[in-house]
């Protein structure tokens, strides 16, 4: 099967914060993704406590999601010790995926990575393509003008099928939140080091 993800490179993530800000549209996609992008920041050495995670209704809503949620750790950062959280600012997460976790965030600063996780699925809107070129516009301009790495997670399928293998969900297949992990340490890293 192809779609195996970049060569790996592994990258100490145990100074990193981490974002992840994911749509609520095709839950059952959008969870396994969650899990493997959480699943590889962890091994990387990010922890949980370093690792915040907000929802939104749909992948129209990333874009401006991850630039308050930048802009609020910003302003934390700026007042550390004043209590509260990013995840605070932006209103506790909430979610119907039970196995999900809400914001748990303890510790504080500025996002050194975060991730954007959504599913647009071509057969089921005939929103798709403003949607979908919409979204990776927004992440990226967010992205440049903040500085910060967005890492892209929206899939861009054709249906659920595709979507599935994506995910891991069918034997064989690859699940490509584990390659987003992976890349938000790789550039919170690098990021860190070009700075
Ligand atoms: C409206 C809509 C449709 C039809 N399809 C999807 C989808 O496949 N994936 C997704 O993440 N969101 C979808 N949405 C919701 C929009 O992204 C957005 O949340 C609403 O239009 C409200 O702004």
């Amino acid at each position: 099967m192809h779609n195996k993800g970049p060569a790996p490179q592994l990258h100490d993530g145990s100074n990193l914060r981490v974002g992840i800000v994911h749509a609520r549209w095709n839950d059952t996609i959008i969870e396994p993704l969650l899990t493997g992008a959480k699943a590889k920041l962890k091994e990387c050495g990010v922890k949980e406590s370093n690792i915040v995670v907000q929802t939104v209704p749909g992948s129209w809503e990333l874009p401006i999601a991850v630039q308050r949620l930048y802009a609020a750790s910003q302003v934390q950062s700026a007042s550390a010790g004043s209590g509260g959280s990013a995840g605070d600012l932006l209103g506790s997460s909430t979610t119907d995926l039970a196995s999900l976790p809400s914001v748990s965030s303890s510790s504080t600063g500025p996002f050194d990575a975060i991730i954007a996780i959504g599913v647009l699925i071509k057969g089921e809107t005939m929103h798709f393509e403003y949607i979908a070129g919409s979204v990776s516009d927004g992440l990226m301009r967010v992205s440049l003008d903040t500085g910060v790495p967005v890492i892209f997670g929206v899939l861009t399928v054709l249906n659920d099928e595709q979507a599935k293998a994506r995910a891991g969900l069918i034997p064989g297949s690859h699940n490509h939140g584990e390659d987003w992990g992976l890349a938000a340490v790789e550039m919170g890293v690098k990021r860190k080091a070009w700075a």
